[in-house]
């Protein structure tokens, strides 16, 4: 066979039936009989799409995410969304066809090396260093993203497409994770039979083990509130009584709260990253004293962030199987003060929600200001709630990044696993549309949703030619604020409400979305908003991706990175007025 065969031979004997990408000459002998090996490729309008949709549907299922593009500029253009990949610990196979070995360094045409530009954020990368083993590394890089978790990069000269090669075609492996040690598991056991208050987090781990109806098993054995881990609020279903909700930046106070009584804490399938363990709405909730088990499948981080008592590399799902059937039959110190926990948890959440209830607008003055000096009125808490009660049950839900999209942490609650896709720790602007787009692909049943604000949008809104173009009917709730809210905030808090490049003008969007072949509904008041996305929702069945642009004041929630920023100092007389005046 030609080593095209033997790549496309590859990806069908890894079960792949979508590839993300922009089509390009040094793949085109292997694009020709993609179909007829059952693979649909799905062409975007920018290759960082491409690259998100593959996040994005990898994290909707439990397939690979794959993307594909022109070597040179066609790659460069996959490096946000790998960086994005990688931190939310994506199996993303992302194949990179580079210049010919034989003219490499000539400095021909569309020429770069593309090892080093992502030799810090993929998990493996292969060069194929001759055609007969394409195959062979093929199946390397999408052994080593599931096993590691995260982007693997298949870099292949273009020359080496063609020829013949005579190999056997590889065959998944099914690789594991391990299951834990038996000792550290025993400890923990032991450590958890004498808490008093165990508290559980649950992580992105659990969601990507489906491990969910496991921790529930272990948090049900103990009545031990279970908040869930910063941007995966899919990771615990939203209806049980001991869901506490979301920690990390505009998380729930009731999780931050009982967290912080904890004597032990169990963190299942989390890497307990700082960012999402920061002190939020001026409570340092992270019980210092408590002795504190962590599980997760990469030992790497393991006690990398947070000091531990016990660590335990295992699979999310099987290590807290382990944990339950342990603890069967013991006595459990927490039961005596069961009632006491239980009234406790019921406590905090009905608070949180009712302060949530209340919580209507902003309350701090630039945010006063701005809602009466505003075009449009509509608030954006008040508009997220709407929007949460509307919610479909089974939708996926894809966040940005930016203030609104922050907030909306509280008010994003899920009842299975695989359904909140947010642009995890590498922050950036733009992820969740084509995330959600790929998303749908994997799940065309499932309605699919993106909340992006009005700057991400800007970057992000080309993909609605895919989504249009492919057929792949998707929500976007914009909200425009006019602004790049998050970073205006912290030119309210610390640079005198000097706005330096945080304006925004925006074009009519849903004018925009009808031109691009999508619909376009404005909502201007927050009663409006739930029947909006009911019926972006329902068009989604008819196959129609409609942007709902929620016109909204320009108060902003509370910033990102207190920790990171400091008050500005001038030593230069002609700077000497841009300091903070409060
Ligand atoms: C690619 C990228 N560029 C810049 C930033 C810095 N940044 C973080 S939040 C933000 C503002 C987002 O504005 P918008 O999408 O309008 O949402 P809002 O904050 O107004 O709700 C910016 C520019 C980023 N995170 N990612
Ligand atoms: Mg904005």
């Amino acid at each position: 066979m030609t080593p095209s065969e033997a790549f496309v031979e590859t990806l069908a004997s890894y079960d792949v039936k979508d590839v993300f990408g922009i089509v390009g000459s040094s793949f085109m002998d292997a694009l020709d009989i993609f179909p007829a090996a059952g693979i649909r490729f799905i062409a975007t309008a920018h290759e960082q799409g491409a690259g998100h949709m593959a996040d994005g549907y990898a994290r909707a299922s439990e397939r690979h995410g794959v993307c594909i593009a022109q070597n040179g500029p066609g790659i460069t253009n996959f490096v946000t969304s790998v960086a994005a990949a990688y931190w939310a610990h994506t199996p993303v196979v992302v194949v990179t066809p580079e210049t010919g070995s034989t003219t490499m360094g000539l400095g021909g045409f569309q020429e770069t090396e593309q090892l080093p530009i992502f030799s810090k954020i993929t998990k493996y990368q292969a060069h194929v260093t001759e055609p007969a083993r394409l195959a062979e590394l093929t199946s390397r890089c999408f052994e080593m993203a599931a096993a590691e978790r995260g982007p693997t990069q298949l870099n292949i000269p273009r020359n080496h497409f063609y020829g013949e090669v005579d190999i056997d075609i590889p065959e998944p492996l099914h690789l594991r994770s391990p299951a834990g040690d038996p000792d550290s598991l025993a400890q923990a056991a032991d450590m958890i039979a004498g808490a008093k208050f165990p508290v559980i987090i649950s992580g992105g781990g659990v969601v990507m083990s489906d491990g969910v109806e496991s921790v529930r098993a272990l948090a049900e054995k103990l009545t031990a509130p279970v908040a869930t881990s910063y941007l995966h609020n899919d990771a615990f279903p939203a209806s049980h009584p001991l869901w506490t909700g979301p920690l990390g930046y505009q998380g729930s106070k009731a999780s931050m709260k009982l967290l912080s009584k904890a004597d032990v804490v169990i963190a299942v399938g989390t890497r307990l990253g700082p960012f999402g363990t920061l002190p939020q709405y001026g409570i340092d909730y992270w019980p210092e004293h408590a002795k504190v088990i962590q599980i997760d499948s990469d030992h790497k981080v393991l006690g990398l962030v947070k000091k531990l008592s016990i660590g335990i590399c295992g699979d999310a799902k099987v290590a807290a199987e382990g944990l339950a059937s342990l603890l069967e039959n013991r006595n459990l110190a927490c039961l005596a003060n069961l009632e006491e926990r239980q009234r406790e948890i019921s406590r905090q959440k009905e608070a949180w929600e009712s302060e949530l209830d209340d919580w209507t607008h902003e309350q701090d003055e630039w945010s006063l200001a701005a809602i009466s000096e505003s075009d449009f009125k509509m608030h954006p808490r008040q508009a997220l709630r709407a929007l949460e009660r509307a919610m479909p049950s089974n939708a996926m839900v894809s966040t940005d990044i930016g203030n609104i999209c922050s907030v909306s942490n509280s008010y994003l609650r899920f009842e299975k696993a695989r359904s909140m896709f947010a642009a995890m720790s590498f922050g950036n602007c733009g992820y969740a549309f084509p995330a959600i787009i790929g998303a749908k692909v994997a799940a065309p049943d499932r309605p699919a949703i993106a909340y992006v604000g009005d700057g991400a949008w800007g970057m992000s809104f080309g993909e609605i030619l895919t989504c249009v173009r492919e057929a792949i009917p998707v929500t976007a709730v914009v909200f425009n604020n006019q602004q790049w809210g998050a970073e205006k905030k912290n030119q309210v808090d610390y640079y005198g409400n000097r706005f330096v490049g945080s304006n925004l003008v925006n074009p009519d969007w849903t004018e925009v979305a009808r031109s691009m072949g999508a619909e376009g509904i404005a909502v201007e008041n927050h009663e409006a908003a739930g029947e909006a996305l009911e019926k972006a929702c329902d068009a989604q069945r008819h196959g129609k991706t409609t942007i709902i642009e929620m016109r909204v004041s320009r108060e902003l929630g509370d910033p990102f990175r207190r920790d990171a920023l400091r008050k500005p100092v001038r030593y230069l007389e002609k700077y000497k007025d841009f300091v903070h005046h409060s």
